[in-house]
């Protein structure tokens, strides 16, 4: 019934014998798979890791409208255009469910804000790349969705009960994502050469950036082993990459595509793909804030949330006289 020592990485957690009795308590409920709800006691320390967690979430969502946001203008047919704008519309309202989620422990949207904008607060690393063609929207949806899901099917059955509850609704748009993106990919491999090898190139450029999308190796993971421990996390991030790649390399099969790793093959003993190693300096260094596109994004949210000032004024100044009126209706 108590949770065992989980070493996955590099902190050891203590097991309930080691915990104080009300932390040992709260334990127990986990491992029950009983759903801790916002009003529920929790210690600072869950409460912490689910915030930042979340809050990272909400932001990758938002500042993940923008790459794809570049090609709203540009998109080939009507179609096409439509269905990318559900999309990006889509990401923008994952964002908030999970603002809203945040909110339930007692975070405040304008701190949660003010840490994005000020580039304190991180957001997924993918999004600091940038999109060069038209194929790299079909790698977002296809790659990166794709990604996205593989990690956030499982949060589905997480301990805390917001969360858990706005992914079922985020994993069912993000599956239409995917395969609008795959959808794209598939019509560029069967059209000419050229649109062929749009296609390869978008996959070279995406590939090892969405395989880091899932965190550093469990040996450098600080967070995984208590997440893990409180059931935030099911899996962890290597057993999560080898998932997605196992998933993804029939289907790149399938498009006629080659993944840009020498390494990749299929192990029949372990019945996995074995992959090379991702370039680990620059996924940190895309951390730091040195990827190619950190400084534009972060850019375009400021100037986005500078720009909606009026908005907020607006709204303010309409709350403060709805009372007033309803007072005077009342006389
Ligand atoms: N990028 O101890 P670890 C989407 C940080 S949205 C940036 O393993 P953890 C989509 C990590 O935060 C996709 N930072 O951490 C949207 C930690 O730093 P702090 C976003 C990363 O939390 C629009 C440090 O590295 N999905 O799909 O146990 C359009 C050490 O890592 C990254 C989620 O946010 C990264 N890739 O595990 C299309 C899912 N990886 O916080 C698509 C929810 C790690 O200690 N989040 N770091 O300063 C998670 O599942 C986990 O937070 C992670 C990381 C697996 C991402």
């Amino acid at each position: 019934m108590y949770a065992q020592n989980v070493d996955t990485g590099a902190k050891r957690v203590r097991s309930t014998d080691e915990m104080a009795p009300d932390e040992a308590a709260f334990q127990a409920r986990i491992d029950e798979g009983i759903k801790i709800e916002p009003k529920d006691e929790m210690p600072d320390a869950y409460r912490k890791t689910l915030v930042r967690q979340i809050s990272q979430h909400a932001h990758s969502e938002i500042v993940g409208q923008l790459p794809e946001g570049n090609w709203l203008t540009r998109a080939p047919t009507l179609e096409r255009k439509l269905i990318l704008l559900a999309k990006v519309q889509d990401e923008a309202g994952h964002g908030l469910y999970l603002y809203s989620a945040a909110e339930t422990l007692g975070a405040s949207r304008d701190d949660m804000q003010a840490d994005l904008l000020s580039g304190k607060a991180k957001y997924s690393s993918i999004f600091n790349y940038p999109t060069l063609t038209w194929a790299d929207i079909g790698a977002i949806g296809w790659l990166v969705d794709g990604a996205a899901i593989i990690n956030q099917i499982p949060i589905c059955r997480c301990s805390y009960g917001p969360y858990a509850r706005a992914m079922v609704r985020v994993c069912k748009e993000e599956s239409f994502h995917q395969r609008q993106g795959f959808d794209i990919l598939h019509k560029l491999c069967t059209g000419t050469q050229e649109q062929k090898d749009m296609a390869q190139d978008a996959l070279n450029r995406w590939w090892w950036p969405s395989v880091m999308m899932h965190g550093p190796r469990d040996a450098d993971s600080v967070n995984t082993a208590q997440s893990m421990q409180w059931k935030i996390k099911l899996f962890t991030n290597d057993e999560l990459r080898q998932k997605y790649i196992d998933q993804t390399v029939p289907q790149a099969d399938f498009l006629g595509l080659t993944i840009p790793d020498p390494d990749l093959k299929w192990n029949e003993e372990t019945g996995h793909y074995d992959f090379g190693e991702p370039d680990w300096d620059e996924f940190w260094n895309v951390l730091k804030g040195y990827g190619p596109c950190n400084q534009e994004r972060l850019q375009a949210r400021i100037d986005a949330h500078e720009g909606g000032a009026w908005v907020r004024e607006a709204a303010a100044a309409h709350a403060e006289k709805r009372p007033r009126r309803r007072e005077a209706a009342a006389a």
